[in-house]
């Protein structure tokens, strides 16, 4: 058996194991622990001719490491996290390094630090994204916490992130539970993304009448273009897969009900909190959640008919440009309201978020990787307080050469009946965004009537009350 190893992981499940496999094939040493012994015996096998030891007790695996330690622990947020940490806390000593790389609640990553400081160790919350292939290939590492903690780890995530332009991309983002924070964020981003392909399916199905094949042609030759991301890749390859049991696509197989593990509500909650919108991400999980009332759904298409065909006469390829630019100008908009969240969180939590590192660490091995993020970089490259993201000259100018075409797709839509609302909240942001004046004056002459709230004037300074029935 290995000793002294430079690293442990603590749940040996999909994330874990593939996480661990990756770091040992960079050489370095790594010892895994699960409590059941069917993940053990899977990473003795696939760990064939590598650097990795496993144990199902936390003694044995605690006395494996290097000292100071630094374990990695990758279970499912809450209760299992807490346990996992339990459990491990008797066998640690002084200066030991906890690093959390689920999706950890960042309010869970803060009380978690507090508890494990009071006792001189050290804890991190780390955002992992990619899923299997990236944890074994290479993901996107959000990392949040203590610089010098992070220090001792680096050269392990930095070789075992994902590579976009020769950078690794993995980075310490800020202090405290910034990497969870941003890993949320990222998840609220993908929700969205998700929710917008899905509406320009739809859009394509039933309103223009596509196949299959053709869906999946069309998902191709955008990901050619500046729609070039990693959904887009996979929404192609999905329309092609045909069905083992039936032979006909697999797609129309599959159930219509969205699951989530709610880190796109978190996500949703968080900006409540801190008063920043982001209604395309608030509309994603609201549609993942519609689309479980199944019952409701097939009674009220019974009683008001359901919609079908686009009302556009406009010829298959110009309407589908048209989507293409949508789908553009909304993936920007939503960008745009991931990094306002972030920038919001940086200054309300103190964490020094860098959003040019951000994006650049999200250009390769996580889910939201794509073609736009350079341009998000270079935006923050030139104003790296950049308040809101089309403000820059740069994805100013993407927005204005698309916005229109964003219009004609939501209100095509909406003639023809079709639901698209991630398109719609996308366009309703913009446009209030590009509202010199909007009409919260209304809201506040209403509220002072009811309520006595005061207003305020645009040609005197001081709170107002009016009387309004006198
Ligand atoms: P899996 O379900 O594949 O594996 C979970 C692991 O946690 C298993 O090894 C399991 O051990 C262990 N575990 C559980 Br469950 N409860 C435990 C407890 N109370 N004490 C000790 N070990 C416990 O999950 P996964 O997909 O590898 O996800 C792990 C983390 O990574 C989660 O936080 C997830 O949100 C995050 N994540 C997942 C993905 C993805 O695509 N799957 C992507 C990014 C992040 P057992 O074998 O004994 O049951």
């Amino acid at each position: 058996m290995i000793k002294n190893c430079e690293i442990g992981v603590v749940g040996l499940g999909v994330m874990g194991r593939n996480f661990l496999l990756n770091i040992a094939g960079h050489g370095f040493s790594a010892a895994g622990y699960n409590r059941t012994p069917e993940k053990l015996a899977l990473l003795k096998e696939e760990g064939k001719g590598l650097p990795v030891t496993g144990t199902g007790d936390p003694k044995e695996f605690v006395a494996l490491l290097r000292r100071p330690r630094a374990v990695i622990i990758l279970v499912p947020a809450g209760a299992a996290a807490d346990s996992v940490i339990e459990s491990l806390i008797p066998f640690l000593e002084k200066g030991d390094l906890l690093i959390d790389a689920g999706n950890s609640h960042y309010k869970d990553t803060e009380r978690r630090a507090a508890a494990l400081a009071a006792q001189g160790l050290f804890f991190m919350g780390a955002g992992i994204s990619g899923g299997e292939e990236g944890a074994r290939k290479g993901p996107s590492i959000m990392i949040g916490g203590d610089k010098n903690a992070y220090e001792r780890v680096r050269p392990i995530f930095e070789a075992a992130a994902a590579k976009a332009g020769g950078e690794p991309c993995a980075a310490l983002l800020g202090s405290g539970s910034s990497g969870h924070f941003v890993k949320m964020v990222h998840n609220g981003i993908e929700y969205a993304f998700m929710q917008l392909i899905a509406e320009t399916y739809d859009f394509m199905r039933r309103g223009l009448g596509l196949d299959n094949e053709e869906l999946s042609a069309v998902y191709s030759g955008w990901n050619k273009g500046e729609l070039n991301s990693y959904l887009i890749e996979i929404t192609a390859r999905i329309f092609s897969r045909a069905d083992e049991k039936t032979g006909k696509k697999l797609v129309d197989a599959i159930r219509d009900a969205a699951g989530q593990k709610g880190t796109g509500m978190w996500t949703t909650q968080a900006a409540l909190e801190l008063r920043t919108p982001v209604p395309t991400i608030d509309a994603a999980v609201a549609m993942r959640d519609l689309s479980f009332y199944e019952t409701e759904r097939a009674a009220a298409a019974g009683l008001f008919g359901t919609p079908a065909g686009t009302s556009d006469a406009d010829s298959g390829e110009k309407n589908l440009a048209r989507l293409r630019n949508a789908l553009h100008a909304a993936m920007l908009l939503t960008y745009a309201q991931g990094m306002a969240l972030l920038s919001a969180a940086s200054k309300k939590r103190g964490y020094g978020l860098d959003l040019e590192t951000v994006a650049r660490i999200w250009r390769g091995g996580c889910i939201i990787r794509s073609a736009m993020l350079e341009d998000l970089r270079s935006a923050y490259l030139r104003e790296p307080a950049l308040p809101v993201l089309f403000l820059d000259p740069g994805i100013a100018k993407k927005i204005k050469d698309c916005h229109e075409d964003l219009r004609a797709i939501v209100s095509s839509a909406a003639l023809a009946g079709l639901p698209v609302p991630a398109f719609m909240s996308a366009l309703g942001y913009f446009d209030a965004w590009r509202s010199g004046r909007l009409p919260a004056n209304l809201i506040q002459a209403q509220r002072d009537y009811f309520g006595a709230h005061t207003y305020e004037r645009t040609d005197a300074k001081g709170t107002f009350h009016t009387e309004w029935e006198k």
